[in-house]
């Protein structure tokens, strides 16, 4: 069954999403996106209080790397706070007028994999196969078609982290991303990828730490907000940079939503300092609602600054 503070397979998250939609229907929408390589369903939650409204929309995707099981872990933590909490959405109250669009597992096949023994715990790419080659898999955050290959990947399809793939957007499952950023293009205001390994919240460029975008201080600050919303819930600061500076790497989502479909905040949330890909199950219900308090703020900050 299902728990918001365990680590859930994928068919217990799907049956979690649809639970949500059935019980929140003026609230929680689900639309199919397509289906994974070996063929998951992968569905959008979509949580609006008046999704026809031209209210700005907040893009949150996780676990495009599928070891990295936090970040779904947060992503379904969100959906959960977000329909249950009785103040937010309501008419005037903080969230109200924004649009939140979750992916929770963008990587199903290859977080299932790491699922199913303990050899294959730090799997992180996809599951796809592509010409003759005989290895597995392709990073879905070297796959975007931006700056896609330039810096910070492995040409070589048996290379176990940083296979950029045979040409952009080679994955289904980085397809499906791009097309929700494409499509909501003009309303989304904010991308989030959540990821794990120490405590980063970064920002474009990922490409490079040559140089920074023009807008970079709007971005740094409300990256060092959420960082300090985390603070105060108790939670451990966020390191503020741009992704490049960390290391350059090319091919990322939040390059391709910044720089492609022209989102104006976008970030990569790495998370749970000190335990990088495998964080403690037992410490979830003690870091997800300090993460949330940090959601809220982003959420806040969106809403100053575009909401109606
Ligand atoms: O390398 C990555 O894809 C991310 N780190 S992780 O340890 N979770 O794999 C960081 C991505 C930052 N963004 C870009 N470089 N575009
Ligand atoms: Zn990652």
């Amino acid at each position: 069954r299902f728990s918001v503070f365990h680590y859930n397979s994928y068919d217990n998250m799907q049956e979690f999403i649809e639970g949500k939609a059935q019980r929140y229907p003026a609230l929680v929408q689900l639309q199919e996106l397509g289906k994974s390589y070996q063929g998951r369903k992968m569905r959008l939650v979509k949580i609006s209080t008046r999704p026809n409204a031209k209210n700005p929309i907040i893009f949150v995707d996780a676990g495009v790397h599928g070891r990295e099981w936090v970040a779904p872990a947060m992503a379904l933590y969100l959906i959960h706070r977000l329909t249950v909490d009785p103040t937010a959405f309501v008419k005037g109250g903080e969230l109200d007028g924004v649009d939140w669009y979750i992916l929770p597992l963008v990587n199903p096949d290859g977080y299932e994999y790491t699922r199913s023994s303990r050899s294959n715990r730090m799997w992180r790419k996809t599951r796809s196969k592509h010409g003759a080659s005989h290895c597995y898999g392709v990073d879905g955050n070297r796959n975007y078609g931006f700056k896609w290959a330039v810096s910070g990947v492995s040409n070589d399809p048996c290379h176990k982290e940083t296979y950029a793939g045979p040409k952009p957007f080679s994955e289904p499952e980085t397809q499906m991303v791009r097309n929700v950023m494409m499509d909501n293009a003009k309303r989304m205001k904010l991308y989030v990828s959540l990821h794990s390994y120490g405590q980063y919240l970064v920002y474009p460029w990922g490409y490079t730490g040559d140089f920074l975008p023009k807008q970079w201080k709007k971005l740094d600050d409300m990256a060092r907000s959420v960082s300090n919303a985390v603070e105060r819930a108790g939670g451990r600061p966020f390191k503020v940079l741009s992704a490049g500076k960390w290391y350059p790497a090319a091919g990322g989502s939040d390059d391709y939503a910044f720089g492609a479909a022209g989102v104006p905040y976008s970030y990569t949330m790495e998370l749970t300092e000190g335990h990088e890909f495998a964080f403690p199950e037992e410490l979830l219900e003690t870091v997800l609602p300090q993460f949330y308090e940090g959601f809220k703020e982003f959420g806040a900050r969106i809403k100053a600054e575009f909401g109606r």
